[in-house]
This record gives structure tokens, C-alpha cells and sequence, in this order.
């Protein structure tokens, strides 16, 4: 028998349980894939990594609303306007499923979002690059919402039930948003010379980014090896990379647009493509807050949450007079 409710705030302190026992049949859980439930006993690590990592999604959902949000009045055409406004408004609900979800473990939304305006909680760096042309929409769908997926589907099997159940509908909903981006690039590398230069430019600019959003390299990795064991992860942040490379190069190929790394090829030996050192320096500098958006980012959402301040305060206002009409 599990100690369910005994931890519901992380707060192990006081309990004269043995926590060795505790952690072993935790672990016995994990091993055994059960789902985590919110009201389950948890260690403080296990819950203080999944609160850093699904709030981190989160913010990198509402974030990412922010280059494309930029092309919804110059979109091309009405339908092309239609499609993107509906993508932007579901990586806006993927974040509220993904603060919902994070909220189940004890912290609050407020506390989420005064982390990522403070700059203490990061967001994905994929989002601090501009969006200059109308093609960058179509790289973004098919290579930040591709890399997405090959990085979500995984969490589908996680082992936090609140976490894997919200990614199954964040991945369908992905899914469509790369069809919609590579429909973009393909209507783009089969139209005029300038246009397939555009599609070749984005591709230019997008792609490095996009191999860096699965994280740094493996060794330098400081919360794989653990996540891993509590199934958090399924696959490190290099499988995930290489798999995605091996299904987005055939993808060019059949755009006609090319990756550009000299130093890719395919290995027929192993059945993988070898792709070029990635620039860590670059990584980490748009970690550290000085990638080419990263103030711009953080400005604008912040001039967002004080527009909306009267919205949450009108919601308050309607849950005490409710509140109070329930208790009378
Ligand atoms: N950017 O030890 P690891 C999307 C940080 S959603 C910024 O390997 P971990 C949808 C990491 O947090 C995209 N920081 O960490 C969309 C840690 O720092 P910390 C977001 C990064 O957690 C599409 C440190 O480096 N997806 O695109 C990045 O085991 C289109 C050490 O790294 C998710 O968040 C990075 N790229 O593995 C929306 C998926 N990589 O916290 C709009 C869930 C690493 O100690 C338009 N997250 N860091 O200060 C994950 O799977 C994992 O958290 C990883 C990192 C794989 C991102």
C-alpha cells in the first residue's frame, strides 16, 4: 500500500516513516510503469523536477506565441491567417493544460509565471530567434513544432499521469501544426525562384536552432541520468536529436531545399545521418539570456500579464462573490 495524501505539499518533514522504504517502493512503481498520481507520495526531487520541467514547457508554449503571433496581420492569405491564428491559440491552451498540469504538484500559476518574468525559470530557446519572412512560419511548423513532437511523444509514457495525459492531446494538436508548417515549405520550394530562396533561407537559419532545442549533449546533460530512472524521460537528449535529423533530412531532400551542414551524411552502416558540431556556445549565450530576442520576448510578456492584471482581478472578484453566495 501506498502512502497517498501523506506529501500533498511536499513537505516531508515531520513523518516518522523510513524514507529508504518509501523511496524503494517509489521506485518499485516507476519500474513497474504505474502512473504517479498528484496525490501520491513523491520525493521532493521528483516533484521540484517536474514542476522546473513542465512549467519550463509551459512558458516555452506561451513564449512561442510570440514569433508567430508576429505574421498572423501579414499572412499571406485569409485561409493561410485562419490556420495560423488557430495554431497560435492552441500553443496558447497547451500552456494552460501544461500550468494546470504542473499546479497538481503544489505550486501556483502565479508563482510559475513571476519565475519566468523574473527570468528565474527558463523557456525554450528556439523562441528567442526573429521570425523575418513568411517562410520562417512554415520552418517553424515543420521544424520546431517537428522537434517538439519527436521530444513529446515520449512524454505521452511518462511516468507523472497529469503530465502524460496532457501530451497526448498537446502531440495531436502538434502534429497538425507541422503538416500545416511543411505545407508552407512545400508550397514555397515548388513556387517562384524567390520563393524557394526563401523556403532555402529559413531552413538556413532555423535549422541549428532546432537541433539545440532537444538540450545540451548527453554528457553535459545534469538532469538526464535521473530523469531517466524515474521515467520522466524516455530517451536522452542525443537519441531524440539524432532520430529527429534522420526523419527531417529525407524531408529537404524532398523539398529540394538543402540542410546546411557540410558535414552531413548518411552512414549506410548504422542507418543514421552524421551531422555537423553544433554551436554550444551559441546554445548557452541564448540560455544566458542574450540570444537575438530574448529582452523583446520577456518585455512583451511581461506588457502582457500587467494588461491583464484587471482580468485576474475581475476573476477573483467573481469567485469570492460566488464563494461567498456558496457558503450563505
Ligand atoms: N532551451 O539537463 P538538461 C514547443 C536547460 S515546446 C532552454 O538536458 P532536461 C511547442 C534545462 O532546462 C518546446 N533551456 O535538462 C511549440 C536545464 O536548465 P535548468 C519546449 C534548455 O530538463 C512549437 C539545462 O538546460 N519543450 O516547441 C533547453 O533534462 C511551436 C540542462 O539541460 C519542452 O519543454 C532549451 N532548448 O532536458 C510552441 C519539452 N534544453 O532547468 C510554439 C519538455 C535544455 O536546470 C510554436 N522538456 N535546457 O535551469 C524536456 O523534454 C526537457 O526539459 C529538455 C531538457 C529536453 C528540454
Amino acid at each position: 500500500m501506498y502512502t497517498q495524501g501523506l506529501d500533498q505539499k511536499g513537505e516531508n518533514a515531520g513523518r516518522r516513516l523510513d524514507d529508504a522504504g518509501l523511496l524503494a517502493a517509489f521506485q518499485a512503481r516507476i519500474d513497474a510503469e504505474e502512473k504517479i498520481e498528484a496525490k501520491d507520495w513523491m520525493p521532493d526531487a521528483y516533484r521540484r523536477t517536474l514542476i522546473r520541467q513542465i512549467s519550463q514547457h509551459a512558458h516555452s508554449e506561451i513564449i512561442g506565441m510570440q514569433p508567430e503571433g508576429n505574421w498572423l496581420t501579414r499572412a499571406p492569405s485569409l485561409r493561410r491567417k485562419a490556420i495560423l491564428l488557430a495554431k497560435v491559440q492552441d500553443e496558447a491552451g497547451h500552456g494552460l493544460y501544461l500550468y494546470s498540469a504542473a499546479e497538481t504538484l503544489g505550486t501556483s500559476r502565479g508563482q510559475m509565471v513571476a519565475d519566468l518574468l523574473s527570468g528565474k525559470a527558463k523557456y525554450s530557446s528556439i523562441f528567442n530567434y526573429p521570425t523575418l519572412t513568411w517562410a520562417d512560419i512554415g520552418a517553424i511548423g515543420w521544424l520546431v513544432d517537428g522537434a517538439a513532437i519527436m521530444n513529446q511523444i515520449p512524454l505521452c509514457r511518462c511516468s507523472y499521469g497529469p503530465y502524460a495525459r496532457a501530451m497526448v492531446r498537446i502531440c495531436k494538436e502538434e502534429s497538425f501544426h507541422q503538416r500545416q508548417g511543411f505545407e508552407i515549405m512545400l508550397m514555397l520550394s515548388r513556387g517562384s525562384a524567390e520563393q524557394k530562396a526563401m523556403a532555402q533561407d529559413a531552413l538556413n537559419r532555423w535549422w541549428w536552432p532546432s537541433l539545440m532545442m532537444f538540450g545540451p549533449g548527453d554528457a553535459d546533460s545534469k538532469h538526464s541520468a535521473q530523469s531517466m530512472a524515474w521515467k520522466i524521460k524516455r530517451f536522452s537528449n542525443d537519441e531524440l536529436r539524432q532520430k529527429f535529423v534522420d526523419v527531417t533530412v529525407p524531408q529537404a531532400e524532398f523539398l529540394g531545399i538543402r540542410v546546411p551542414d557540410d558535414d552531413l551524411k548518411f552512414n549506410a552502416q548504422t542507418g543514421h545521418y552524421e551531422f555537423g558540431e553544433i554551436d554550444w556556445q551559441e546554445f548557452f549565450d541564448v540560455l544566458a539570456g542574450n540570444g537575438p530576442c530574448n529582452r523583446q520576448r520577456l518585455e512583451k510578456r511581461q506588457r502582457a500579464h500587467d494588461d491583464g492584471a484587471w482580468v485576474r482581478e475581475a476573476a477573483h472578484a467573481y469567485a469570492e462573490k460566488h464563494g461567498q453566495r456558496a457558503a450563505a
